[in-house]
């Protein structure tokens, strides 16, 4: 009888640490979370295997967004966009810098995320997944997963 209770202790207490971890690492990262507004991933046209997805991120500290995922597309890189000599060119950028509070645009026509080889077709109405890896001075990594409405081209 006392082996059984203890064992059941031992589960309980298994079951509420398991049930407390979540919310431990939503408080730590809420310190120093980015926001994120204006987010929204481009309807792409069919047969179509790249797409992009915009967003604004302002940190309250100086941080540097490092590594972005997404569930719709095998990889994504941070794309700049410029126009030469009346031709857009996209550059990758290995990281970009985020000032602290100061917004950073990620916007049709400039800053983008570009998402390759898209998993499946991205239709207006849906939503993607996304995990934004952030680094602060310090070195320390945060992650954060938003969800993206997927919305017409114009
Ligand atoms: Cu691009």
């Amino acid at each position: 009888m006392i082996l059984y209770k203890q064992i059941f202790k031992v589960l309980f207490l298994l079951a509420f640490l398991a049930a407390c971890e979540p919310k431990t690492g939503v408080a730590t990262s809420l310190a120093t979370e980015v926001k994120i507004t204006d987010s929204w991933v481009r309807e792409n046209a069919p047969g179509q295997s790249v797409g992009a997805a915009y967003m604004t991120l302002n940190s309250p500290q100086d941080s540097t967004l490092v590594y972005v995922e997404t569930s719709v597309a095998s990889s994504v890189e941070i794309h700049s966009m410029r126009i030469e000599n009346n031709v857009m060119k996209m550059r990758m950028l290995e990281e970009l810098s985020l000032k602290a509070g100061k917004p950073e645009k990620l916007a049709p026509g400039g800053l983008h995320l570009m998402l390759f080889d898209l998993k499946t077709p991205l239709k207006a109405g849906e939503n993607a997944a996304f995990k934004l890896c952030f680094k602060d001075q310090a070195g320390n990594i945060t992650h954060q997963n938003v969800t993206l409405p997927i919305k017409p081209a114009s």
